[in-house]
């Protein structure tokens, strides 16, 4: 990083001088925004508490359906800030319902990066294509460019008579111009289960040889993570290091 740079050149600062950056995961309603958001922040409750910077708070209504966003704003875990020094990164979702378009623009403001969630259930089809076609409509000529962005696919739990196949979910993304071919899609698709994850987790905590899965502190040891539990993560990180590259060599090409 060039010396004449300051954290505050490369990224947004909060209120309390911190740098951050806006991760927003965007998609139908149902597909399971709240349920990836939810089970990453008992991850990084048993994890490592002290990152959860705040703690989940979701606005829904009394049968789980968000009406405004999700939001939890977490910490990089020290020896993990890419040469900057303290960084939070907030992860907000959007309520999926139509009737909620005004809340995801409000919502989508000032976002550095994006997962967009696809629900491969075979019923929900038509709802992923409008869905995209709004994120495209409000951000396309920012995805992937000035916005760093993934393609989740949740529900890979699904049986396969009963949800679309990956492949016709990459057709889409080169057909809206997101990527340029299938294996330029494959690249940006992640598949995961916020079920099987959550399954995970619980089965965890309620093992009785959980202990061997935890450090002195209680915590859970880094490369004990489920294997689903581990997918769920992996877009959240990996759009935080993403947003963190990009924002350095905007920064860098504008010095
Ligand atoms: N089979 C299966 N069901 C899931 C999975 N993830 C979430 N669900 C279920 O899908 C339903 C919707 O999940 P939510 O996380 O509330 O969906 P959402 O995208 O936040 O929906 P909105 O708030 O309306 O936008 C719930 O009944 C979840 O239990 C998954 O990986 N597999
Ligand atoms: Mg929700």
């Amino acid at each position: 990083m060039s010396s004449k740079l300051s954290i505050s050149d490369i990224f947004k600062v909060d209120a309390s001088g911190v740098p951050y950056l806006k991760i927003v995961i965007f998609g139908p309603s149902l597909a399971g925004k709240t349920s990836m958001l939810t089970v990453y922040n008992v991850l990084r409750k048993v994890e490592d508490p002290e990152t959860i910077y705040s703690s989940l708070k979701k606005i829904d209504d009394p049968s789980g359906r968000t009406i405004f966003y999700d939001q939890s704003t977490f910490e990089l875990p020290k020896g993990q800030g890419v040469s900057v020094p303290k960084l939070r990164y907030q992860v907000w979702t959007v309520a999926g319902q139509k009737r909620h378009h005004i809340q995801r623009k409000v919502v989508l403001e000032g976002a550095d990066g994006l997962i967009f969630m696809f629900d491969p259930s075979k019923e929900m089809w038509q709802d992923n294509v409008e869905s995209l076609d709004e994120l495209i409509e409000l951000k396309g000529d920012e995805l992937g460019n000035s916005l760093p962005f993934l393609i989740v696919l949740n529900k890979i739990d699904l049986p396969t008579e009963k949800r679309r196949p990956t492949d016709d979910f990459l057709d889409l993304v080169v057909e809206k111009g997101l990527a340029q071919n299938k294996g330029d899609a494959y690249m940006r698709v992640m598949e995961i289960s916020c079920l099987n994850a959550r399954n995970e987790l619980m089965t965890l905590l309620r093992s009785p040889n959980v202990k061997e899965k935890l450090d002195e502190y209680g915590r859970l040891k880094k490369g004990e993570r489920p294997p689903n539990v581990q997918k769920v993560a992996q877009p959240i990180e990996q759009l935080t290091r993403e947003i963190i590259i990009h924002r350095i060599k905007v920064a860098k090409g504008s010095a």
